[in-house]
């Protein structure tokens, strides 16, 4: 006989999903009606995955990355073969110390010879920090339509982290 709990325990952990991508829609050479031209993105990071949110598995690391240009989603691809119900982007440095900023970002699982759509969808999104109305879930609103839909955190410290709770 299987015991319920067991059976609860194993189900819930088949819908953990396999992240194999993701992108980002960062904040570079924008023309911004009260700061001017900025470049508010991020240059390092790491995409972890947990099962607690305490202890992070290191999925992809990126160093360097100074080529955004305005608007543009760039694409990242790694190995990994453990669903987590966390992951994050851990980053390290930006190029401006004033903001570090997502307007958009997404996580896929692998598809047959491609990649999925966005799985982060009906979870919770959290971050370090943010500033004013810039909460992280506007990084994964699917919007990049104003200024008023991104994840901000003025005056910056490193490390910052942008974080998806898939749920249960
Ligand atoms: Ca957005």
């Amino acid at each position: 006989m299987i015991k319920p709990w067991l059976y609860k325990h194993q189900a819930a952990a088949t819908t953990w999903k396999v992240a194999r991508k993701y992108t980002l829609i960062a904040y570079n050479n924008n023309a911004n009606p009260y700061l001017g031209t900025c470049q508010f993105y991020p240059k390092e990071w790491k995409f972890q995955g947990s099962h607690d949110a305490s202890t992070w598995d290191d999925l992809d690391s990126q160093t360097g990355q100074t080529s955004w240009s305005p608007g543009v989603k760039k694409e990242y691809t790694f190995a990994n073969s453990t669903g987590y119900r966390y992951y994050r982007w851990l980053i390290s440095a930006g190029e401006n110390a004033s903001y570090i900023i997502i307007k958009e970002a997404e996580i896929m699982e692998a598809v047959g010879e491609g990649y999925g759509s966005d799985i982060c969808t009906g979870g919770t999104a959290s971050a370090g920090h943010y500033t004013g109305t810039y909460t992280p879930d506007k990084a994964f609103d699917d919007s990049i339509a104003t200024e008023s839909t991104i994840w901000a955190y003025q005056s910056w410290t490193s490390p910052e982290w942008l974080q998806y709770d898939l749920g249960t």
